[in-house]
């Protein structure tokens, strides 16, 4: 008989996510810096050290902070002056057809493919009009784009490509870090991702003259005291947001290591489960274990993802349906001809069949035991 306290941690609630924090001592220094000197915001000495560690942990070459990742999104399409019509995927988190709605661009959903849940280049060019001016893919849950193909497609047409890679940070593919894929990368560094400041965000660009005008445009569009180039509007970080992310990577490949080891008790555990579909990892990739998505095809499995959800739930597991319901079907949304579910598949499959599992570097692996033994204890077929 297990005694009280080992049954009330058996039955502790897990959630999906858990931010990864230092040790309060590690960042108090920095705040007294903050305190001692007055310098809060506006391109510190924080903010300006963090963009350069950033750049080469990165492999990257700008980075300029954001406040958050969405208005990171905003502000790249203004960078590259994107109008009318853009490509994107339904499969993501709202925040990236959000970006084109707050620039007054018209979404084009295109559908994804079934092994990454990434947008299709086999389907772009059919979507392609007169206005569209630029692909803006995700790469979903870090598994990386089929960049290559992507710009093959945008070199023939003439277009942007601005990659929402939120979910990609220390992510490093064909040998190099991911975000030099495209024109543009967004990253976010909200407090449910892989590297957080509380809030947080960035985008990172390939050359200094566009990263100037990013800078302008997070900063009201002033070039200068008393010149103003654009429109631009207030996401700057701050220097605390900064401090913390100065510590944070201090504290990323030991947090990387234990996520590590969470995603392959996972795929050990659950690949023998029928009716459970696990995503593979992908090629000459370098992963940061941000997500653990699972797919329930209820006819193998026993019952539907709705039912296993509720169950985990009950369970005291709470985790999410990343990406349930699609963007395209939100109110906003769903009334475009391109958001038709007839259009989009494979996305409106994966959006049915999702569970994201908890997954965070604190998350104990007998937890994950204990997650894992409430999916095959409805599995009928077990
Ligand atoms: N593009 C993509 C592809 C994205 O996924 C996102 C954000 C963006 C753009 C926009 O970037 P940001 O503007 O956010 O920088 C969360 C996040 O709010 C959102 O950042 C993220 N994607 C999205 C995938 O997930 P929710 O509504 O699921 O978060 P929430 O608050 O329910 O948190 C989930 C769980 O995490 C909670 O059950 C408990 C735990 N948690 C959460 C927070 C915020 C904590 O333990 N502590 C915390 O402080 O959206």
């Amino acid at each position: 008989m297990k005694n009280k306290r080992e049954k009330t941690k058996m039955n502790n609630p897990i959630y999906v996510t858990q931010p990864s924090l230092p040790e309060l001592k590690e960042f108090i220094p920095y705040l007294e810096k903050i305190w001692r000197n007055k310098r809060l915001t506006n391109n510190g000495p924080f903010h300006q050290q963090l963009e350069k560690e950033l750049a080469g942990f990165l492999g990257v070459p700008y980075v300029s902070l954001f406040t958050n990742g969405t208005l990171a999104l905003v502000t790249a399409l203004q960078v590259m002056r994107i109008t009318g019509e853009v490509i994107t995927t339904p499969y993501s988190f709202v925040a990236t057809t959000h970006s084109l709605w707050w620039n007054n661009i018209k979404p084009l959903f295109v559908d994804i493919e079934s092994e990454f849940g990434n947008l299709d280049p086999e389907k772009i060019e059919a979507a392609i009009t007169p206005k569209t001016t630029a692909i803006l893919p995700v790469h979903v849950y870090g598994n990386p784009c089929k960049a290559n193909h992507i710009q093959q497609i945008a070199d023939i047409y003439g277009l942007k490509v601005i990659y929402d890679a939120a979910h990609c940070f220390g992510i490093k593919h064909l040998g190099q870090g991911i975000c030099n894929f495209g024109d543009l990368s967004i990253l976010s560094f909200h407090a449910t991702k892989v590297f957080n400041t509380m809030e947080g965000g960035a985008i990172v660009c390939h050359d200094e003259n566009t990263k100037k005008r990013i800078d302008y445009l997070k900063n009201f569009g002033f070039a200068g005291e008393t010149t103003v180039m654009a429109p631009g509007i207030n996401s700057k970080m701050n220097e605390m947001q900064a401090a913390l992310g100065l510590v944070q990577l201090k504290h990323y490949g030991e947090n990387i290591s234990k996520r590590k080891a969470i995603a392959e008790t996972y795929r050990k555990e659950l690949q023998a489960i029928k009716g459970i579909r696990v995503i593979p990892e992908p090629e000459q990739t370098d992963s940061n274990y941000a997500y653990f998505p699972i797919f329930i095809n209820k006819k193998e499995y026993g019952i539907s993802r709705n039912q296993l959800y509720e169950m985990l739930k009950q369970n005291n597991i709470f985790c999410r349906r990343y990406f349930y319901p699609l963007i395209s079907e939100f109110p906003m949304y769903k009334g475009l001809e391109s958001a038709k579910p007839n259009n989009l598949p494979i996305a409106t499959k994966m959006a049915k069949e999702v569970i994201c599992l908890p997954l965070f570097s604190e998350l104990s692996i007998d937890d994950v035991l204990r997650i894992v033994q409430c999916i095959k204890n409805y599995n009928k077929l077990l």
